[in-house]
């Protein structure tokens, strides 16, 4: 019989490829998506048919556990969260809702309601924030510099706690960045792309970016799915991480954008004090041998054709808006 899934953030980056991914192995996907006035379905719009959806929101215990009883999962992937970093200076105490507490109310409702389903935590290499050491591994002590790390550090061990407690079978990724064409547009690198794109067309001037000397592993979302689904497929419950091995710059980020498009990037991007954070994480770098060794979890998308996949992507999307603005 086929499997079930449950997805929190099924409208976000990973739970569209997530979906996609668990749809092709023929599982019954089911997403949770909260309320809201506007369409919110845009990154899975193609999948929109094949999919379950289902009300409840990670702010609302008895909402999650309702859902949960109805739908019975044999595997649930807690990808909701608010996951940008920035946002969690400024909304600290939702960030702790969303993201640390979440969690905790997830693993609860399971508990009650549907013990044997499998659990993944998206958890996230910002819980190393001023690093430990280098490279980061699954060892490696945390020491989050943002509200939001702080808050997945939480999430993280009362994943652990559960798994010790209740002996459920719950996981966590310690994921690198990844990205892809469907990123949201606050992140770094899709800022990048949408922008150079933009500004290949015609459409705009320059770009504007805080901290360039900030070091990430990235990696393409595409990829990162496929080792959480590969979690859920062990014997036994562990955490993993997943990345690279690479750490790249902002700055080489921005150079290989341009430089796709054959733009000089110093003629277009401004440094604006409004994007330094208040605290920084300087350097992120992978050690995902034990994901590879284990799970058998290898990379498909190397730094540079991430990077030019990115910038198609948003060139095409560039040349639309040109046209339609052409037209009108
Ligand atoms: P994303 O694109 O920002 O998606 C976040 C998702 O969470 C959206 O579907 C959003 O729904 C949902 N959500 C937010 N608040 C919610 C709430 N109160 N109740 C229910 N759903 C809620 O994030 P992503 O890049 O796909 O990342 C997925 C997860 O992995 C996140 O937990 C993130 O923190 C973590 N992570 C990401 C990375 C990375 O590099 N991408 C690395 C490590 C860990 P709406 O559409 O309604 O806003
Ligand atoms: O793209 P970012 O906003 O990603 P960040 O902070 O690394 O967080 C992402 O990865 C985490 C995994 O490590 C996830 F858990 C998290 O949910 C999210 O997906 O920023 C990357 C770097 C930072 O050092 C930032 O200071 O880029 C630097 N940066 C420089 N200028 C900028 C900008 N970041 C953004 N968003 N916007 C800028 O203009």
């Amino acid at each position: 019989m086929a499997k079930t899934a449950f997805i929190t953030g099924i409208t976000g980056q990973d739970g569209s490829y997530l979906a996609e991914l668990l749809l092709s192995k023929g599982y019954r996907v089911c997403g949770m998506v909260r309320r809201s006035s506007n369409d919110s379905l845009q990154r899975i719009e193609h999948l929109r048919d094949q999919i379950e959806f289902y009300q409840a929101d990670l702010l609302d215990q008895s909402s999650i556990a309702g859902v949960l009883a109805e739908v019975q999962p044999d595997e649930v992937y807690n990808l909701g969260a608010q996951s940008f970093v920035a946002t969690s200076w400024s909304q600290p105490v939702l960030t702790a809702e969303f993201t640390a507490v979440g969690v905790t109310r997830m693993l609860d409702a399971i508990r009650q309601v549907c013990p044997k389903a499998r659990f993944y935590q998206a958890s996230s290499s910002e819980m190393y924030g001023k690093v430990q050491a280098v490279p980061q591994k699954e060892d490696t002590p945390f020491y989050p510099r943002s509200p939001y790390g702080v808050a997945k550090v939480y999430g993280h061990y009362i994943t652990v706690n559960y798994r010790e407690s209740y002996g459920m079978f719950a996981c966590s990724g310690i994921l690198f960045n990844h990205e892809s064409p469907r990123r949201g547009l606050e992140f770094v690198t899709r800022k990048i792309t949408h922008h150079v794109a933009r500004i290949k067309m015609g459409l705009e001037k320059e770009l504007r970016l805080g901290n360039l000397d900030a070091k990430r592993d990235w990696g393409f979302a595409g990829d990162y799915v496929v080792a959480m689904w590969l979690m859920l497929q062990q014997d036994k419950p562990e955490d993993y991480v997943v990345g690279t091995g690479e750490t790249h710059t902002v700055r080489e980020f921005v150079e290989i954008a341009f430089d796709r498009v054959g733009l000089d990037w110093k003629k277009y991007v401004v440094i604006d004090p409004k994007f330094i954070r208040p605290a920084e994480v300087d350097l992120l770098l992978s050690d995902p041998s034990k994901a590879q060794q284990e799970l058998g979890w290898r990379l498909t998308v190397p730094f540079h054709k991430l990077v030019h996949m990115m910038v198609d992507s948003d060139l095409a999307i560039a040349r639309q808006q040109k046209m339609l603005r052409a037209a009108a």
